[in-house]
């Protein structure tokens, strides 16, 4: 029986109206948003990717979609740990002033402020950002949904030995602690789940936060605030700058897209899991978001234009104020499509002689077979014969195999089943509980770990690369390995006319 197949509206030049490029003077149909949840189980992974990554809008889904986690059924004691804390009363350059506490202290606190029934008189803090994950990495307090799991910032984050970051974090705080107007780092997307308590969100679409800045081009630090009303600060302000409000219930999952300005309360006391993620959807606007933050950079420091190292200081600053430069932003790609490559290489090799193992790390691009040999045996084979699979598989030495790849890229809904070799049904779990089991296949079949996602987020890395390289300072920057080696190399499995 063959395998459900998902297709991905990608690729083909003619169907640029579902191209995650298109993002210039896009217009958002507000009214229709948050107007109902989405059922995770009713909702496909393949129908989030359409209308909700690729056009950029905001959702959210019914609690249904974390019942399951732990957190949501007994958290937590997290003890003498550290954590980051806002205090929501004081203002510090548009943000909250922070400082760290023990977890302890903040769960005292918090009791307190509680049973004195949260008095205006004492301070309001938010533990913010605590990265939870990587600080309780067995506690396993819940799972990433399949929607959200084509995550290229955690991925490169975690594969990095000098680097110990992540973008997995915990919230918690009393009814009344808040999060200022903002935009997400990078210009990433984010979701984000009441493990318990509610949230207030208001959205502003894109382009929309321009009526929120003073004359100085800042934005406001309080949308609610009455100081949108001086005329002469805000001049862009009006009254009917339209805003989308909804109130988060406990369970509920929210959708943040990218570049969607935001401010969140707490109208209980709340404790939420979000993640900021990118991927190819979102790629061509955090780039952009990264080349208009470096113009923005090369304005302020213009009058020491003339110094040396005038290129590299902007690359300094642009780090220290956007979390990111240029250099390390093509890394991340080159891991993400390292990695696209290394799995489109397993996937022809599997059940082969060979694998062929792509490294960058290196001053080139290398690719190197070894000799691993993995049979599909008996009830493990996937192929659907019961005996050992004996398809011969060409190893991806040879370019020829990698056409198969060029293939699905001229049509989009091309079957599959070639490429996926030796995958059916049977390959699923078997389980009592139809929901759950429906929601394990869709993670099985999730686009993260299917052929045409890592045909798709190829493309979009190559087609960003293409653009960095036309930019004058990032041919200022040494790349190693080398950029056209790295496009060369995707060529392989893209074409060279892949847009
Ligand atoms: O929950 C909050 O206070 C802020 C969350 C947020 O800004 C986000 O998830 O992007
Ligand atoms: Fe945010």
């Amino acid at each position: 029986m063959a395998q459900k197949l998902i297709t991905l509206p990608i690729i083909s030049k003619q169907s640029s109206s579902e191209s995650p490029r298109d993002i210039d003077n896009q217009q958002y149909d507000v009214s229709q948003i948050f107007i109902q949840r989405l059922c995770p189980t009713d909702s496909s992974y393949e129908d989030f990717f359409r209308k909700y990554l690729l056009q950029n809008q905001p959702c959210i889904f019914s609690s249904k979609l974390t019942q399951d986690w732990l957190s949501r059924q007994n958290w937590v004691d997290g003890g003498d740990a550290v954590v980051p804390v806002a205090n929501c009363g004081q203002e510090k350059f548009s943000s909250h002033c922070k400082e760290d506490m023990v977890f302890r202290e903040f769960l005292e606190y918090w009791e307190t402020y509680i049973s004195d029934s949260h008095p205006k008189s004492h301070r309001c803090l938010y533990l913010k950002d605590w990265h939870f994950t990587k600080a309780f990495p067995d506690y396993h307090a819940y799972s990433t949904p399949v929607f959200f799991s084509s995550d290229w910032m955690n991925e490169f984050w975690d594969s990095r030995a000098d680097s110990d970051d992540d973008y997995r974090f915990v919230y918690m705080g009393p009814k009344g602690t808040w999060t200022p107007f903002h935009a997400d780092v990078f210009r990433s997307y984010s979701w984000s789940a009441n493990i318990c308590g509610r949230k207030r969100w208001i959205f502003i679409a894109p382009g929309e936060e321009d009526k929120y800045r003073n004359k100085f081009g800042n934005l406001v630090y309080d949308i609610n605030s009455d100081e949108l009303n001086d005329l002469d600060n805000y001049p862009h302000y009006s009254r009917s700058a339209h805003r989308i409000e909804v109130i988060q219930e406990p369970g509920e999952v929210i959708f943040v897209p990218s570049g969607w300005h935001h401010q969140v309360h707490n109208l209980e006391d709340t404790i939420s899991i979000n993640h900021n993620w990118m991927n190819g959807c979102n790629l061509n606007r955090c780039w952009s978001f990264l080349k208009q933050e470096l113009s923005e950079v090369q304005r302020e420091i213009s009058d020491c234009r003339d110094m040396d190292g005038w290129n590299e200081q902007c690359q300094l600053i642009l780090k220290a104020s956007s979390g990111i430069d240029f250099s390390e932003f093509y890394r991340y790609l080159v891991t993400i499509a390292t990695n696209r490559m290394n799995f489109l290489c397993m996937q022809q090799t599997q059940n082969s002689l060979s694998v062929l193992k792509i490294s960058t790390d290196e001053s080139s691009v290398n690719c190197q077979s070894s000799d691993h040999t993995s049979h599909c045996e008996g009830d493990t084979c996937q192929s659907g014969q019961t005996d050992s699979c004996d398809r011969t598989v060409n190893m991806c030495q040879n370019k020829i195999q990698l056409d198969s790849y060029k293939n699905v890229q001229v049509d989009p809904r091309n079957s599959l089943s070639e490429l996926d070799m030796c995958q059916n049904d049977n390959a699923q779990p078997t389980c009592d509980n139809n929901e759950i089991c429906d929601r394990n296949k869709r993670e099985t079949e999730s686009q993260t770990g299917s052929v045409y996602h890592a045909l798709f987020d190829l493309i979009q890395v190559k087609q960003t690369l293409v653009d960095m390289i036309k930019t004058e300072e990032f041919q200022g920057i040494a790349t190693n390995p080398d950029v056209r080696s790295v496009i060369d190399m995707m060529d392989d499995y893209i074409g060279s006319d892949g847009q």
